[in-house]
């Protein structure tokens, strides 16, 4: 059997014979070229789910010294076998690289992103760089499943802690995690859950990062009772489902908090309120995560502290975190690694190409204090390129754009015009980038050479295409035109949304350049960190850079990404009430293949339909895939139960690594912001 999550990883060579595409390559196209193996690269260890965790009563349970005085002692918090659920998470040893740990220290990190608020149930991101996954906790966790023995692969419990299908498939029933609490003590219920999904994310009127038909065709949610929700679902077996109800698409809000905010339970209440609601200034907020956000000052810092409801405890009872405080420095993504280079923060994914050079030399040197860990190319840099014909859309310039966008030959000329070797090598110079179609990432599990179509440089081929279009340079300024009858005959001039690092610029450099040889003019727009999500989200584009990473690895989680089952994407073409999507015939077809991927049980024939949904979405260019490239993960080397792990494969390495259960060795613990505290509510 094929050994699922070493190929995630990229880790060996696929031994199994696949069928080759016997269909003739489109003109043009060739197969996609294979690149070297990075050397040096990380070893998994791999474990039985139950090796990891287990929801289970134990005797006695402990927490730091200082909680039980301060708080326990004084009557401020109740005892904490009381604040502990039922039977708590009860993270195991056996999958601890340094076992059970002390209490005390902070974890320093760095984000480039910022808060937008806490109410994340209406699509708020709170910053990014691992402050969602601490405070967003979901019915179920996918993050550790790297580390998952093949024949033992499956969605890892969380605040569902068990569920079972119905024999026909159409029903799942979920056991939810019997009293465990929110940060300021009030139980976490079935009625979360359902707040969740009927006033938010069904709630047209509530932005969300989830819904309907994202979770499983046609699903429903029936309330059981207080611990059981039932869900159903038109078509049997919706394996999907599990894998959205972890993050970003089901972490339920803090129903107590947010119901009064709500139109539907407060007539004094709008939806704009709603959403706005739960501002980043307004803490200790409310949260089921190991942490709580207890102050923010804009630009500078968000700090938490511990969780002293937070519901997982080691075997020896001792309630986690084990790190009482955690910082997060307000900056941008590359001082993120720079400062974790030279031991001024703590972690970092290392995923900025041209500062790897600079690092990788800072990392040879003996007295280093950062630990770093090589993954295969699993992230890539793709164009994509807006469909929506009316989304967004303020004049004859932007609506004759999206047309042209939406026509294979325009895309096909596109691909044509990029040299992705010069590209890599000026990202950074070296082994680390390979030409990448577009589609799945190249060294990640789904992925098949043999299901690519590459439309490679050959710009004299993109020329051609542009004039069979039309597109030809009229008024003699090297800049192509549109035809008369289209926006004015103007020339082609098109906006390049991008962000605004190091990498990105390299990218504008050197696509403007490329567009220029065949006679269009690309106008880059820098935009920041969350005017880039912002006008990504509005479909506010022409054409934007984008950097994938876990949507394109694991298919099953994101499938909005390959083909578009939502309305909520792909971010490409995405759809709203006003300006829905307008599917093409191919993407028709990418839709039936997805939902016969959701359907399919054995693993063979679902790996076999992926491969042609990748198959389809490269050939057709749905969107242009430019480079693919390895990050690494650093952390410093302080830090225990660090285990091995790429910085992205189901979910970002700050979910997988399990940071509740880092620790520091007494000696090198740094003293807290706000020490000895616990948040503290009105
Ligand atoms: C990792 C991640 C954790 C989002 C974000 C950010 C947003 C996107 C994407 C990554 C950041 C870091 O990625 O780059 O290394 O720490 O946060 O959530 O780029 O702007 O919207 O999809 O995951």
């Amino acid at each position: 059997m094929m050994n699922y999550n070493k190929h995630l990883l990229g880790l060996s060579i696929l031994s199994m014979c696949f069928p080759v595409l016997s269909e003739a390559l489109p003109e043009g196209a060739t197969k996609i070229p294979s690149t070297p193996e990075i050397p040096n690269r990380l070893s998994i260890e791999y474990f039985s789910p139950d090796q990891i965790f287990e929801f289970k009563k134990l005797d006695h349970y402990s927490e730091p010294k200082w909680l039980t005085d301060n708080y326990v002692k004084t009557g401020k918090l109740p005892p904490v076998e009381q604040r502990l659920p039922e039977a708590p998470m009860v993270m195991k040893t056996a999958s601890m690289p340094d076992g059970v740990g002390v209490y005390g220290g902070v974890l320093r990190q760095v984000t480039g992103g910022r808060p937008q608020g806490w109410n994340w149930s209406a699509a708020h991101s709170q910053g990014w760089g691992g402050i969602n996954y601490i405070v967003q906790q979901c019915l179920t966790r996918t993050g550790p499943m790297y580390q998952l023995k093949t024949d033992q692969l499956q969605v890892l419990p969380n605040l569902a802690q068990s569920w079972e299908w119905s024999k026909d498939g159409k029903t799942l029933t979920m056991h939810l995690l019997k009293g465990a609490k929110w940060s300021d003590g009030v139980p976490f219920t079935s009625e979360d859950v359902r707040f969740y999904w009927e006033d938010t994310v069904l709630e047209p009127r509530v932005p969300s990062f989830s819904s309907q038909n994202a979770l499983g065709d046609g699903a429903k949610l029936t309330i059981i009772d207080e611990y059981t929700i039932r869900w159903s679902f038109n078509k049997p077996f919706q394996n999907q489902a599990l894998y959205n109800m972890a993050f970003m698409t089901f972490c339920p809000g803090p129903a107590h908090v947010l119901k009064p905010l709500h139109p539907k339970y407060n007539n004094q209440a709008t939806f704009e309120d709603f959403s706005n609601a739960l501002p980043a200034n307004e803490v200790p907020t409310v949260t089921m995560g190991p942490w709580v956000p207890v102050s923010y000052k804009e630009d500078q810092i968000i700090l938490l502290r511990r969780n002293p409801y937070y519901w997982k405890v080691d075997e020896k009872g001792n309630q986690l975190p084990y790190m009482d405080e955690v910082r997060y420095k307000l900056s941008t993504w590359e001082s993120r690694t720079l400062e974790t280079m030279s031991g001024s923060a703590d972690f970092s994914n290392m995923e900025n190409p041209p500062i790897y050079i600079e690092t990788l030399r800072k990392l040879a040197a003996s007295n280093s204090p950062t630990r770093a860990m090589f993954g295969p190319r699993n992230l890539a840099f793709q164009i994509q390129m807006n469909m929506n014909p009316t989304l967004s859309v303020r004049d004859d310039r932007e609506a004759a754009i999206r047309q042209l966008n939406r026509k294979l030959k325009f895309r096909k000329a596109i691909s044509h015009a990029i040299d992705r070797k010069s590209l890599g090598q000026a990202l950074v110079k070296g082994p680390f980038t390979a030409e990448y179609a577009g589609g799945l990432h190249p060294e990640t599990a789904f992925y098949r050479q043999s299901d690519v179509v590459y439309y490679p440089y050959n710009p004299r081929l993109s020329k051609q295409y542009l004039a069979e279009l039309g597109l030809v340079d009229s008024d003699g300024n090297g800049v192509v035109n549109f035809p008369d009858d289209i926006n004015h005959g103007d020339d082609l001039e098109i906006v390049f949304n991008s962000g605004n690092g190091t990498a990105d610029s390299v990218f504008n450099d050197n696509l403007v350049s490329m567009m220029a040889d065949i006679g269009i003019k690309l106008i880059p727009r820098l935009l920041d960190s969350v005017q880039g999500d912002s006008a990504r989200d509005a479909g506010d584009f022409d054409w934007r850079l984008n950097r994938s990473d876990k949507e394109l690895i694991v298919p099953m989680q994101r499938m909005e990404w390959l083909a578009p089952i939502a309305q909520s994407g792909p971010v490409w073409h995405r759809g709203t009430a006003n300006n829905p999507q307008v599917l093409q015939p191919f993407e028709q077809k990418m839709v039936t293949l997805a939902h016969e991927i959701f359907a399919e049980r054995d693993n063979k024939k679902q790996a076999d339909l992926i491969g042609e949904l990748n198959h389809e979405m490269t050939k057709n260019v749905y969107h242009v895939g430019l480079v693919a490239y390895p990050g690494a993960l650093l952390v410093n080397k302080r830090i225990r139960n660090v285990p091995n792990a790429p910085i992205t494969a189901y979910q970002w390495a700050e979910d997988a690594v399990m940071r509740e259960r880092f620790w520091v060795p007494k000696q090198q613990q740094l003293k807290g912001l706000k020490p000895h505290t616990v948040p503290e509510y009105e």
